[in-house]
C-alpha cells in the first residue's frame, strides 16, 4: 500500500468479499485497500453489507487520516464530537486513547451520541495502537434483541419514547472545571432529545431496541420505578451472547458499525497497557417509529436463534 499515489487507483466492487462472523451480526470485508477511493459500485456493496451485517470489519488498513476521512464521507457528512478529543488539525477525527493514566470507560453498552437530536448513522473506528492482549469490542444486534423479546414487552414499548442525556460527559465537564455558564451552554445546545424506544431503521424498515445504558434516562409517561425496571430489562437484551459478535483488534483494523441497528461495548481489560484508536462519525437522521413500514428482506434476518432462557417462564 503506497501513500504517494494513494488516490490514483479505485477499489472495484467485484473484488469485495463478505465473510459473516455470526448468524446475524458482523462480517469481515476483504478485497479492499482503503488507501484508494471506493467506486460508486463498491460503496453500494459496502452500504448494503452494513445494512445486512450491522458491523463490518476490515484488516491491515495502513491508511492516512485523509483516507479515513474520505472513506467516512462516502457514507455521509461527518460530525464533530463536542466533548471528545479531536485529532490535531482534524476536528472530525475523534482520538480515543487509553493508558495507565486514563483507563477505558467505553465499557458500557451504548449506541453513540443518542443525546443528539440526530444521532449518528454510523462510526468508522481504526485501531492505531493495540495492546499486547485484550481490548476487544463487542457489538450487539438490536434488531435481534428486539425480535427476541416476549410479545407482552414488545406491545408495551412499541410507540413509546425515552429521554436521553449526555450525563457522563456533563460530569466530565465539571471534573475539568467547567463553570455553570459553560455547562448551561452545552445543555442549551444539546437539549434532552426524546427518541423512540423501538426505532424503525430508515433504510431497512426493521425494528430495533433504541434505548441504551449510557445515555437513556427514562421512558416518558411511566412512573420512575416502572421505567427503571423496563429499561433494565431492555438493557439486558444487549448482554445476551446470542445477539453479539466480538472483534479482536490488531493495529490497522477498522470497524464500521451501523449505530441505528447495533450497540457496542469496548472491553476495558488491558489497563495499564496503551490502546489508541481514531474514529470518524457519519451524521444520521431523526429517529422515528413506524409500525407500518415494511421491512426489507435480508439473508441475515430475522433472528432465528433458540428462545432465550430469560423468556422462559
Ligand atoms: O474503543 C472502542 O473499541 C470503541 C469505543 C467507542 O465506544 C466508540 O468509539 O464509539
Ligand atoms: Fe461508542
Amino acid at each position: 500500500m503506497t501513500v504517494a499515489n494513494a488516490r490514483a487507483s479505485v477499489n472495484d466492487a467485484s473484488a469485495i468479499t463478505i465473510t459473516p462472523q455470526s448468524p446475524t451480526i458482523g462480517a469481515v470485508i476483504g478485497g479492499l485497500d482503503l488507501s484508494c477511493d471506493l467506486s460508486d459500485d463498491a460503496t453500494a456493496v459496502i452500504r448494503a453489507a452494513l445494512l445486512e451485517w450491522k458491523v463490518l470489519f476490515f484488516r491491515d488498513q495502513d491508511i492516512t487520516t485523509e483516507d479515513h476521512l474520505a472513506f467516512g464521507r462516502r457514507f455521509g457528512e461527518l460530525e464533530i464530537h463536542p466533548f471528545g478529543q479531536g485529532k490535531s488539525g482534524h476536528p472530525e477525527v475523534l482520538a480515543i486513547q487509553h493508558d495507565e493514566d486514563s483507563p477505558g470507560y467505553e465499557n458500557i453498552w451504548h449506541s453513540d451520541v443518542t443525546w443528539r437530536l440526530q444521532p449518528s448513522l454510523g462510526s468508522v473506528l481504526r485501531l492505531v495502537e493495540a495492546p499486547d492482549i485484550g481490548g476487544d469490542t463487542l457489538f450487539a444486534d438490536m434488531y435481534a434483541a428486539y425480535e427476541g423479546l416476549p410479545n407482552d414487552i414488545k406491545e408495551t414499548i412499541d410507540g413509546r419514547v425515552a429521554r436521553h442525556d449526555f450525563a457522563g460527559f456533563r460530569r466530565g465537564l465539571r471534573r475539568r472545571g467547567a463553570t455553570d455558564e459553560e455547562v448551561a451552554e452545552f445543555d442549551a445546545k444539546y437539549p434532552n432529545p426524546e427518541h423512540p424506544v423501538v426505532r424503525t431503521h430508515p433504510e431497512t424498515g426493521r425494528k430495533a431496541i433504541y434505548v441504551n445504558r449510557a445515555f437513556t434516562e427514562e421512558i416518558v409517561g411511566m412512573d420512575k420505578e416502572e421505567s427503571d425496571a423496563l429499561l433494565e430489562r431492555l438493557y439486558a437484551q444487549a448482554s445476551f451472547p446470542e445477539y453479539q459478535v466480538r472483534f479482536s483488534w490488531a493495529k490497522n483494523s477498522i470497524a464500521f458499525w451501523d449505530n441505528r441497528a447495533c450497540q457496542h461495548y469496548a472491553v476495558s481489560d488491558y489497563w495499564p497497557q496503551r490502546r489508541s484508536a481514531e474514529r470518524v462519525t457519519v451524521i444520521g437522521d431523526t429517529p422515528y417509529y413506524d409500525a407500518e413500514q415494511i421491512p426489507v428482506e435480508t439473508t441475515a434476518s430475522p433472528f432465528r436463534g433458540a428462545i432465550l432462557r430469560a423468556n422462559r417462564s
